[in-house]
């Protein structure tokens, strides 16, 4: 028998003593601040925030914190409790290109991209440097977004600084337009800096989580609303299986359906993949969409091989199908019948869950056997569904499970690891926890 491995817990307090700690030995001084952003996962609607669709993510009590200390100069320096190098960088010296590799491009980014997204005044470049002590919970390279934890923690940091040189600034995290801007620059940072070319998902859910909330946002305006899923009440839990399969978003895999939707959509002349709909995503819109597409590509007059037809057709039919399993998902906790939500009502969250999953692996082709394998073992130890979350090619699945099924499905999910000789994973459960946030 498989002994299922929890991740362990840390309360926030602990967290902030600790990395106030690191950063007393560190820099031999007390940081004037710590703040903190979460990880998270994502319920449905995968790989289509890049193209304009609407996402349904939480975020994680696993968090992020950097304790902090103005320079007053224009160098950043950072240490991690979970990293040995000790880097630094001057901001004038930092663009695309030139910030190395490791976690480091992901701090650096921020200020970078602030000031280029005019969130921070051009004048206040000499003097925004900071040190910074970074310590987290949120598991690192498991597909649960450490890298956007950082990114809005960091950001936090900077905007805290930025007011304190000039009190007439407003802070941004004040107000949600605030919070969205601030996202649209660690995105720019995680792109042009760190190298990944990566949605947005990840640092709007950080900046703007609604404790308690799964949040749907819409990715063609980053506009957000809480829904209404309250998985406790109803004796459900969402458990996260950490497959511990590496998880890399910049080894080309990730930017490559990027671009091939990218592709797609020029060829079809739309702003964003999404606004192929012209109303709401439907199934029988979705079939109407596919069949315009395979009109349009075939024959000698198209304007694309029918090779690459045939490696962009799946990567549509994924985008679109995720589009309208979002929106059936969002129907279906909306109606105000369902306030407290049938059996049927969850028992088809997990089929959406399933169907999302199936997508994925067929059509998009981003998950991998470990993710495969956690699925499947979920699915057949009782989970109403499960699926990959985030970006896949590693990283972790998510399983929409009973309260008493729990350890179950987990002990389900370490056997069938046990028995294909990967690695064990690691299990979390996830209560959607609040934003980033100052802490001290
Ligand atoms: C990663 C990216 F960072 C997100 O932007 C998103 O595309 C996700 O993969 C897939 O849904 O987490």
């Amino acid at each position: 028998m498989s002994t299922p491995v929890w991740s362990p817990e840390r309360p926030d307090r602990e967290l902030v003593e600790d990395a106030t700690a690191l950063f007393r030995s560190a820099y031999g001084r007390a940081p004037d601040a710590v703040f903190s952003a979460p990880g998270r996962v994502n319920l449905l609607g995968e790989h289509v925030d890049y193209s304009g669709g609407t996402v349904m993510p939480l975020a994680l009590p696993q968090r992020t914190f950097v304790a902090v200390g103005a320079r007053g100069d224009d160098v950043f320096r950072a240490v991690s409790a979970q990293a040995a190098d000790t880097p630094r960088a001057a901001l004038a010296e930092v663009g695309p290109g030139t910030a190395g590799t490791g976690w480091f491009p992901y701090v650096v980014g921020v200020p970078w991209a602030m000031l280029r997204e005019t969130l921070v005044a051009a004048d206040a470049a000499p003097r925004l440097g900071l040190d910074l002590a970074v310590d987290s919970t949120v598991p690192l390279g498991a597909g649960l977004s450490s890298s956007a934890a950082l990114e809005c923690a960091v950001a936090l940091a900077v905007d805290h600084a930025a007011s304190a040189m000039d009190p007439q600034r407003p802070h941004l995290t004040d107000a949600s337009d605030g919070r969205r801007r601030l996202a649209a620059a660690c995105v720019r940072a995680e792109n042009e800096i760190a190298g990944a070319s990566t949605g947005g998902m990840d640092q709007s859910i950080a900046l703007r989580a609604e404790a308690g909330s799964v949040l749907s946002i819409d990715c063609r305006d980053f506009s957000v609303a809480p829904v209404d899923i309250d998985l406790a009440a109803a004796g459900l839990a969402l458990l996260v299986i950490d497959t511990n399969a590496p998880h890399r978003l910049v080894d080309g895999q990730y930017a490559a359906r990027r671009a091939g939707c990218e592709e797609a959509r020029v060829i079809l002349g739309v702003p964003t993949l999404r606004d192929a709909f012209e109303g709401e995503p439907s199934a029988e819109a979705l079939a109407e969409l596919l069949a315009g597409w395979d009109r349009r590509t075939r024959g000698n007059t198209s304007e694309i091989s029918p090779a690459r037809t045939e490696e962009l057709t799946p990567l549509l039919r994924h985008a679109w199908s995720e589009m309208v399993r979002v929106r059936e998902c969002q129907e279906l906790f909306a109606d105000p019948a369902s306030r407290v939500p049938s059996d049927a009502v969850w028992e088809r969250l997990g089929g959406l869950l399933d169907a999302s999953h199936a997508s994925l692996r067929d059509d998009y082709r981003v998950s991998c056997p470990e993710l495969d394998t956690a699925v499947l073992a979920a699915q057949r130890a009782g989970a109403l569904g499960a699926r990959m979350t985030g970006g896949g090619f590693g990283g972790s699945a998510i399983a929409l499970v009973r309260h008493g099924d729990v350890d179950r499905v987990a002990e389900a999910v370490a056997a069938a690891f046990d028995a294909a000789g990967y690695a064990p994973p690691v299990f979390l459960t996830a209560t959607p926890s609040g934003p980033a946030r100052r802490e001290a």
